[in-house]
């Protein structure tokens, strides 16, 4: 993917105020690019102007706004492996589409994720779904984000000799989360609440598959394929990290949907509501005595107002938010030696992703 004449960027960019505002427009830009191929994409030939028109907005309203870690994390694991040395910019580039790939299938589980969750916001503004003009139209635009993926990959990719390896990738790991989607929503049956289910190890296998796959393990696979350190020792090295990172990544998620101010976090939190089987009820249920326990069956999985209180209730007399503090130092001292016991990937490959999530407010 890389060529002697391109021009030569450096790796270790100049540590300004202004670089990493500077490297999210740079990002932006190839985000710009992708949309007027997808807009103008020959399969299309002929499509009615309303038509594009939908495509267009839908793209731009789920599409980039978001933290955007996960897609620009391919770029950052490249020039972590490359150390001191310099990456060309044909590498950059190719870094960045695969970036952006990463965020179309974020964007396509979100849009479906937010009806299946019923959620109202995203991103600090409604979710798709919501739109009085889009409703169910949101199911074909989540396959339309998913559709977007191939025909990038097919145009920028199709004559690397890792296209095949690229694709099984992204193939491979939609189906990892689908299962772990399928577990979050099946180990909740709508309006059944079995608090029996919300196990440890049950509630490890929903998050690992339905998070930790797509947004650590992707990136970072990315990374190690644009920089040709991908044979299974560099990717078992690399999963084995990305999916603890990941768990702890989701358990921040879990903990922030109850305990984040929703105009910090872009979302309201409905795991309550919705009968989630999230950190913070198993850790809740580990802890309750008896009248805890009966407050949690007469009221987890009810969207009320006075329901969703008297559970956040029982979590402040838990005090889950030191529980969760604690856990999350542990998570870091852990992640941090695991990261530094391995020989086979540079530590920074890692300790760049760790260090944008630790401590996270949204
Ligand atoms: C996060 O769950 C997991 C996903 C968004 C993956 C969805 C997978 C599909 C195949 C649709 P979450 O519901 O806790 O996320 P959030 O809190 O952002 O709604
Ligand atoms: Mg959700
Ligand atoms: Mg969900
Ligand atoms: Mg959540």
């Amino acid at each position: 993917m890389a060529t002697s004449q391109a021009q030569h960027l450096n790796g270790s960019a100049p540590k300004t105020a202004s670089a990493p505002l500077q490297a999210k427009k740079d990002f932006l830009k190839v985000f710009d690019q992708l949309r007027g191929e997808i807009l103008d994409d020959p399969l299309l030939a002929g499509q009615p102007d309303y038509a594009h028109g939908w495509l267009a907005k839908m793209l731009n309203y789920n599409v980039p706004g978001g933290k955007l870690n996960r897609g620009m994390a391919v770029a950052d694991v490249l020039s972590a492996l490359r150390g001191d040395k310099e990456c060309t910019r044909e590498e950059k580039l190719s870094a960045d589409i695969l970036g952006w790939c990463i965020e179309l299938l974020q964007a396509f589980f979100l849009v479906a994720d937010d009806v299946m969750d019923q959620s109202v916001t995203r991103r600090g503004q409604p979710c798709w779904f919501r739109l009085p003009e889009v409703g169910l139209i949101a199911t074909n635009d989540s396959i339309v984000l998913e559709g977007c993926i191939y025909r990038i990959l097919q145009r920028h990719f199709r004559s690397s000799p890792s296209y095949g390896q690229i694709l099984e990738l992204f193939h491979e790991t939609t189906f990892q989360t689908s299962h772990g989607q399928m577990l979050d929503l099946t180990t909740t049956p709508p309006g059944k609440v079995d608090l029996a289910r919300y196990t440890v190890p049950t509630y490890m296998r929903i998050v690992t598959f339905k998070t930790a796959y797509y947004s650590f393990y992707l990136p970072v696979a990315c990374g190690l394929i644009i920089g040709g350190k991908s044979d299974d020792k560099d990717l078992d090295v690399a999963k084995e990290i990305c999916l603890q990172m990941g768990q702890y990544f989701q358990i921040q998620d879990d903990y922030l949907d109850a305990y984040a101010p929703p105009e910090v976090l872009g979302k309201v939190g409905t795991d309550i509501q919705d009968s989630k089987c999230s950190w913070l009820i198993v850790q809740a249920l580990q802890r309750a005595n008896a009248g805890q326990r009966s407050i949690i069956e007469d009221n987890y999985g009810k969207d009320n107002a006075d329901n969703i209180g008297k559970i956040k209730e029982v979590y402040r007399q838990l005090r889950l938010d030191e529980v969760f503090q604690k856990y999350e130092s542990e998570s870091y001292h852990s992640l941090t030696s695991l990261i530094q016991k391995q020989n086979q990937l540079p530590e920074d490959v890692f300790m760049l992703l760790l260090n944008k999530i630790y401590k996270r407010s949204k």
